[in-house]
């Protein structure tokens, strides 16, 4: 039987987390293709221009120049003991698109180059497959995820840059945020709707071919780097109940379970008996070949990382928009909002992180986690983000007393440590950092970097491995 842990694990991979799309920028340098986050003005959340607009500020284009300022950001971070970054390979640069035949060298040059630095700085690389970042000629020509094709050529680029990088990439994870396939399709699966469309039914079968392709990559990983570990990643931010009505309470059951379909396939190995009943009432057919449900038993996850922000609250006959509620859900009374409407519950932390392994039993990787804030600069050109400091401090507690009550937890990557575009609403204004980027939402700013109050802060948690709080 495992002992009681009462602290974190020697060798905890403390860290920062990002995605290549939101912060390299060099949009079509040394050889790069378009990806879908090319074509999203106002983020993932929004209209999707399949055509680039020259009238339109495209955020993603030049993002914060970490594809030629990563030697200084990744100095930063060093100084703040990191023993873990998270970024993605965008696939674009690797394969302009897609379905090319041979890669395009300088693209792997650039991450050659960028994992050896982190390793000379003592951190770990934990990388991404796909994060929002799928080659647009792949939407145009194949519409993405829809067809079977895609698991060729996303094997064809798994296995290219596993055999560069083995050695130095020991952390993979395949898709980003897998289950936002139901609240954001072009994001996530490159999955733009067609007039006339059962978009559920689009959806599950593009979610079956990323499934297939998770559970190859799995296999393949394992046969060409066997010392690294594979996982899949979701977002898992939670949704509770508004009342104890058992109507509220059985439905939000249901719409847990829209998120946790995914983990379910890729780490248990197979379809849940439930699944059957959504898509009976959602008209969906996913077609399988013969073979599919095997593979995906056979290869499963070696690890689940997710993200965590935020929790909601569903009531009963409110629509099932995505992982958390109708979006938003229900505001929950007990808890204070971000100015995006985002509710913090470290407590829902430590909720999700034993409800997970409760379920899955395979280690846990808390791959996101922060607090996307308007940061203004005081009178002293500085920011004091006393409540950036006061959220991870909740939430590292939170993590703690997961680890106490026998939660395997492998690492904490924070999002966004120093500042890059959002994601979901493309603006710069909303910041996750340490470090603070001079740049604002219109391209506007030098771009130079400058630390923040909770640099220090972070900087003295990590020395102590997470026991100064
Ligand atoms: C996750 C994504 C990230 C990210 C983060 C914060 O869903 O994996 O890419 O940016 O959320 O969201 P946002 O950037 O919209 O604040």
């Amino acid at each position: 039987m495992k002992k009681y842990q009462y602290q974190f694990p020697q060798g905890f991979l403390w860290g920062g987390a990002i995605a290549a799309n939101q912060a390299e920028g060099a949009y079509l340098e040394d050889g790069k293709g378009l990806d879908i986050s090319c074509g999203f003005a106002h983020g993932i959340k929004h209209d999707y221009d399949p055509v680039i607009d020259p009238s339109k500020f495209y955020p993603t284009h030049e993002a914060v120049d970490f594809y030629h300022r990563y030697r200084e950001d990744l100095a930063l971070m060093e100084e703040m003991n990191f023993k873990a970054f998270r970024t993605s390979i965008n696939w674009s640069r690797i394969f302009p698109n897609g379905d090319d035949a041979e890669p395009n060298e300088a693209g792997l040059k650039f991450y050659d180059d960028l994992f050896d630095e982190m390793r000379k700085r003592g951190m770990e690389p934990v990388v991404t497959l796909s994060h929002y970042e799928t080659p647009v000629h792949l939407v145009e020509k194949y519409g993405s995820w829809r067809s079977r094709k895609l698991i060729d050529f996303f094997l064809r680029y798994c296995k290219t840059v596993f055999t560069r990088y083995r050695g130095k990439v020991n952390y993979w994870l395949t898709f980003n945020e897998l289950n936002n396939m139901r609240r954001m399709p072009g994001g996530a699966g490159g999955i733009f709707f067609e007039e006339g469309e059962n978009h559920q039914q689009v959806v599950y079968q593009a979610s079956h071919h990323m499934f297939v392709a998770h559970a190859l990559a799995v296999k393949l990983c394992h046969e060409v780097c066997p010392e690294a570990k594979i996982g899949c990643m979701l977002s898992l931010s939670n949704t509770y109940p508004h009342t104890c009505d058992p109507n509220d309470v059985f439905e939000t059951m249901e719409l847990r379970r829209r998120s946790l379909f995914y983990g379910d396939v890729m780490i248990r190995g197979y379809y849940p008996n439930y699944i059957a009943r959504v898509w009976k009432d959602e008209g969906v057919e996913v077609e399988m070949l013969p073979g599919d449900e095997e593979i995906i038993r056979q290869y499963t996850s070696d690890y689940l990382g997710f993200s965590y922000y935020r929790t909601s609250t569903h009531e009963y006959g409110q629509p099932f928009y995505g992982d958390t509620g109708g979006d938003q859900g229900t505001p929950n009374p007990y808890l204070e909002s971000t100015p995006w409407g985002w509710q913090i519950d470290p407590v829902g932390l430590r909720y999700t992180l034993n409800e997970l392994y409760d379920r899955y039993q395979i280690p846990l990787f808390v791959v996101e986690n922060g607090l996307g804030q308007v940061d203004e600069l005081g009178p002293d050109g500085k920011v004091h983000d006393d409540y950036r400091i006061d959220y991870i401090r909740r939430h590292v507690q939170a993590l703690k007393e997961a680890v106490k009550d026998g939660v395997d937890v492998m690492g904490y990557t924070y999002w966004g440590p120093f500042d890059i575009v959002s994601a979901g609403t493309g603006e710069m204004k909303k910041r996750y950092g340490f470090v603070y980027v001079d740049r604002d939402n219109e391209g506007k700013g030098t771009l130079e970097r400058s630390k923040k109050d909770s640099f220090e802060w972070y900087k003295k948690l990590l020395a102590s491995n997470g026991e100064e709080l």
